[in-house]
């Protein structure tokens, strides 16, 4: 045996090995062997084919990598034109079409093949003696553009028909779309490249624009899939007799056939397939728009014939549109439980998803920048299954004249106060906290928690009660709560519900819970100064800095009156923290809330500040970063602190010394920039050593 012929031979045998793992793949959804060894015998087999190029095939694997681009496509005639279906909308629409079919074809029991409508793009693929040749779309379905070189990449669509018995010419049509995770994994890629790389807009328009294009070589790189759904030109064979099994057909000669497909009987058995694919749509790995019903039995399709250019055989039964085009009217924000600022689109009205929708969200402000959404804009609303209705994109093409670019508002619409958004964070924020009637319920039930003011028996609930019916409208007015208004304001949350009749043991029930919540606010206004900081929510301020604060302080009215200067002085405390602080004690509205807690008798003893630092680092502002080996950050700190240092998070012009482990990154950067005097953690073991 000559070296060229076991070439040959083998070559042979890797096209084969490669095309059947394709199979298993792509169309049986059972792959054989793992990515990394079909990607072995891909490269022997490309390096068999550079040596002998003779040996090279137009149906080899070695083929899809995407040829050179072209400069226009070239155009295709359809030997039997490519159709489009006639819509239903709703299930009368489906039995009209029934009708009309029982109608021609009187007496005859219906059977139907039915299948998801792929929401993708049409094309038409051309085998001759078994080799794809020639591919197309389906252009105005008399001539389309010739996209061979594209659709060569795709490897869902075999390049050699499996098995036998095949049609000497045999044009399969189908669907090329672009499953969701492909084409969520591209996005993320896209949005990660900072612009180099444009995100898709939909799996549909990137199904369509990947197959548009002039260069294969991209085409290539777009993760796109294929589904048969009927034939086109038949030469020299005989199909089966009916859709279905024409379908079954196709699997084995190799093409992706979805396991959606299914019959069904009569137009209840359509509407039932329509139900079932309905309730999976969203979670269906890639997009559908709706259901197509055909007459299975291919001598009734042939009496039935069309109407124009629609079949009579067949309809697609029409999902509510999960898009829209709408205006928006305005840009508003919602402020939510925890204070976060959402902005949100108010629409002109726009039946999309099955309801009518009026608001739509926009996320944040980043989001709101990126789409570039204007009040008066048109914009394309989405609305999937539950989840809630978004705007996907702007049509530049309809923006009004003068518009002005969005700003995030810099008061809240609530309750007036200011909205922050910290460095590096994607949300703005009220900072009105505990006076924002948007913040109220957790705000109150933050106040009344355990380690805050710890008002036993006042769950959520309750303060969800007391907030609806208009008992409580800041936390001072929990102090003025008295037995009678907990017990009016059961009743009446009881009533609104329609639950709970006048019993005698219900009565005792209320009125014993009332009163221990009488007793529990009353206890709860003897409480600490760290109690009472924590309590107030201060975005970021937790138990531990609450009692930093109440330590270095010793009284609220300093602290009240503190800089964002002094404030960082305190142990734990930075910049963002200090920030904080400060806009909550700036708000009028905290102010007013926290004098009103005084004034109804919420006391705590003051003490004298604790400040005096002693020790060696005294005064001195530390930075740890990076990895330490011989002690833990929490140690070093500990040791530090010990030693009358502060330690700090970030630096500043303030740091007296900034410790670097391994690995330390852009804080140790930072200190070289402003001339800090840095120690690598051998300078700080024996430092510690020498005070120990
Ligand atoms: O998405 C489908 N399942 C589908 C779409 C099936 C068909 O037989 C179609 C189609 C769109 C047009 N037939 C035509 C003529």
């Amino acid at each position: 045996m000559t070296s060229k012929h076991s070439d040959a031979e083998r070559a042979n045998e890797l096209r084969t090995r490669l095309a059947d793992a394709n199979y298993r793949y792509h169309v049986l959804d059972a792959p054989d062997i793992p990515d990394a060894e079909y990607d072995a015998l891909m490269r022997e087999l490309e390096a068999i084919e550079i040596a002998h190029p003779h040996l090279r095939t137009p149906d080899s694997p070695t083929q899809r990598v995407g040829a050179a681009p072209s400069r226009e496509f070239g155009e295709v005639r359809h030997a039997i034109p490519m159709l489009s279906l006639a819509n239903a909308f709703s299930d009368d629409e489906v039995q009209d079409f029934a009708r009309r079919i029982r109608e021609r074809l009187p007496g005859r029991e219906l059977r139907f093949s039915v299948e998801p409508k792929f929401d993708g793009l049409a094309i038409s693929l051309r085998y001759e003696d078994g080799v794809f040749v020639q591919g197309a779309t389906r252009g105005d379905g008399e001539t389309g553009e010739d996209v061979t070189a594209n659709l060569r990449t795709i490897k869902a669509i075999p390049l050699r028909l499996r098995g036998s018995g095949w049609p000497r010419v045999l044009e399969v049509r189908g669907e090329v779309y672009m499953p969701r995770a492909g084409f969520e994994k591209y996005n993320t890629a896209a949005r990660a490249s900072g612009g180099k790389i444009k995100p898709l807009v939909n799996p549909r328009n990137a199904a369509a624009g990947s197959l548009r294009q002039l260069d294969p070589r991209i085409t290539a790189k777009r993760p796109l899939a294929f589904f048969a759904y009927s034939v086109g030109e038949i030469e020299g064979a005989e199909l089966p007799a009916t859709h279905s099994a024409t379908m079954r057909q196709l699997r084995e000669w190799g093409f992706p056939v979805s396991d959606l497909v299914d019959t069904a009987a009569g137009v209840d058995g359509c509407l039932d397939y329509f139900r079932r694919i309905g309730a999976r749509r969203d979670a269906l790995p890639f997009d559908i728009d709706g259901v197509v019903y055909k007459v299975d039995d291919l001598a009734a399709q042939r009496e039935l014939g069309f109407v124009g250019r629609t079949p009579r055989w067949a309809i697609a039964h029409k999902f509510p549109a999960q898009e829209q085009t709408t205006t928006v009217e305005a840009i508003d924000i919602n402020i939510g439980r925890t204070g976060a600022a959402t902005p949100v689109a108010k629409l002109a009205p726009v039946f999309v998803g099955g309801v009518t929708v009026t608001n739509a969200t926009l996320h944040n402000a980043d989001q709101v920048a990126r789409l570039d959404v204007r009040a008066g804009d048109t914009v394309i609303v989405r609305r999937a299954g539950d989840v809630i209705p978004e705007v996907v994109s702007v049509v530049f093409d309809k923006r009004p004249a003068q518009t002005h670019a969005w700003k995030m508002p810099t008061h809240c619409p609530v309750c007036g106060s200011t909205i922050v958004r910290d460095e590096g964070e994607v949300v703005a924020r009220c900072s009105g906290g505990l006076s924002c009637a948007a913040q109220r319920v957790q705000a109150l039930f933050h106040f009344a928690s355990r380690r805050a003011m710890d008002i036993d028996g006042l769950g959520e609930r309750y303060i969800e009660d007391l907030c609806d019916l208009d008992y409580v409208h800041s936390v001072a007015d929990l102090y003025k709560l008295t037995l009678d208004d907990l017990l009016e304001m059961k009743r009446r949350a009881d009533e609104r519900d329609g639950s709970t009749p006048e019993t005698v043991k219900a009565g005792k029930i209320a009125t014993k819970w009332a009163e221990n919540l009488v007793e529990a606010i009353a206890q709860s206004k003897h409480t600490t100064l760290e109690r009472f900081l924590y309590a107030l929510g201060i975005s970021d301020v937790g138990e531990a800095t609450a009692k930093a604060l109440a330590r270095w302080f010793g009284g609220l009215d300093a602290l009240m009156a503190a800089t964002p200067d002094d404030l960082t002085q305190v142990p734990d405390v930075g910049p963002i923290m200090a920030a904080h602080i400060d806009t909550f004690f700036a708000e009028k509205h905290n102010r007013e809330a926290i004098a009103q807690l005084r004034a109804a008798g919420v006391e705590w003893k003051e003490s004298v500040p604790e400040r005096e630092a002693c020790g060696v680092l005294a005064g001195k502002t530390v930075v740890l970063t990076g990895t330490l080996v011989a002690l833990t950050r929490d140690e070093a700190k500990a040791r530090l602190e010990g030693l009358g240092a502060k330690v700090s998070g970030s630096v500043s012009k303030k740091t007296s010394f900034v410790v670097a482990g391994a690995e330390a990154g852009s804080k140790l950067d930072k200190a070289q920039e402003l001339g800090i005097e840095v120690w690598d953690e051998s300078r700080l073991a024996e430092f510690l050593r020498a005070q120990a």
